[in-house]
């Protein structure tokens, strides 16, 4: 028997393999079941909150060093980059607002929600590659809710979330190219996000099992809307300047703040 007959049945069982289970290898991207776009289905039932005593958090993150200086980043590696920015680009990892408010701060519940499954939202989440940004800088996600990446550029981009929790990946997007949906199945704070072709762009995604988080503002203002009343963790994390927390009591129909404080480092 000639080698290439071995070889034939051998190479066809592959196929038929690649077949079964839908397998598709893309050079520039390592993919794991996690960032399929299929969500994970509920396994306990889903908590509904009653609006009737839902309350709204909110409150301020704030700062208490200098503000700082703004900082000058550099594209002229990619004159592409520096046409499609329109305008001068400055770092934004430390972004201090009117009344030293802390911008681009992710809030969220840490404690407090544990035995209760949230439903997964249908809308997504976008985050946009424009002028060679990464647009927002600062977003979170419930577990399975779609991303969307857009490339709103005509530059190609290499976006590259380096997840530890869940699992890391990263992928071209040339100009032009559709959209790209992933998604995280499990809770990560926070995911850093670079574009391995432009080392200025940076972006940081925290990954929730409840919906109850957000960004502040740049004035440090955020909003937790429609939290059932008890006792919480309220978490801020800062890309530079860590986290703090602090626990409040959310009362049946009412309203409740939660201020927090970084100091500079
Ligand atoms: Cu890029």
């Amino acid at each position: 028997m000639k080698p290439t007959s071995l070889f034939r049945p051998a190479a066809a069982l592959l196929f038929a393999a690649s077949l079964l289970t839908g397998c598709k290898s893309t050079p520039t991207e390592t993919t794991r079941p996690d960032t399929a776009t299929t969500p994970t289905p509920a396994i306990t039932p889903v908590f509904t909150v009653d609006s009737a005593t839902a309350a709204t958090v909110t409150g301020i993150v704030k700062y208490t060093g200098a503000k700082p200086k703004p900082k000058l980043i550099d594209m002229s590696s990619d004159p592409t980059c520096v046409a499609a920015h329109k305008g001068k680009a400055y770092d934004e990892s430390l972004v201090v607002g009117a009344k030293s408010g802390l911008g681009n701060a992710f809030v969220f519940i840490e404690k407090g929600l544990e035995g209760k499954h949230f439903a997964t939202p249908t809308a997504a989440v976008t985050i946009d590659q424009a002028g060679c940004w990464f647009r927002p800088r600062v977003l979170g996600l419930q577990t399975g809710q779609t991303l969307d990446i857009v490339n709103s550029d005509p530059v190609t981009h290499n976006i590259h979330p380096m997840a530890t929790v869940n699992h890391e990946w990263n992928h071209s997007q040339g100009p032009g190219d559709p959209a790209m949906h992933r998604i995280f199945n499990k809770p990560e704070i926070m995911i850093p996000v670079k574009c391995n072709i432009h080392d200025w762009m940076h972006a940081f995604i925290g990954v929730v099992d409840h919906p109850y988080f957000a960004t502040t503002r740049d004035d440090g203002t955020f909003t937790l809307p429609n939290l059932p009343p008890g006792t919480y963790t309220v978490t801020a994390w800062h890309e530079t300047l860590g986290r703090q927390s602090t626990t409040i009591t959310v009362p049946a129909s009412g309203k409740a703040e939660a201020n927090l404080t970084f100091a500079a480092k």
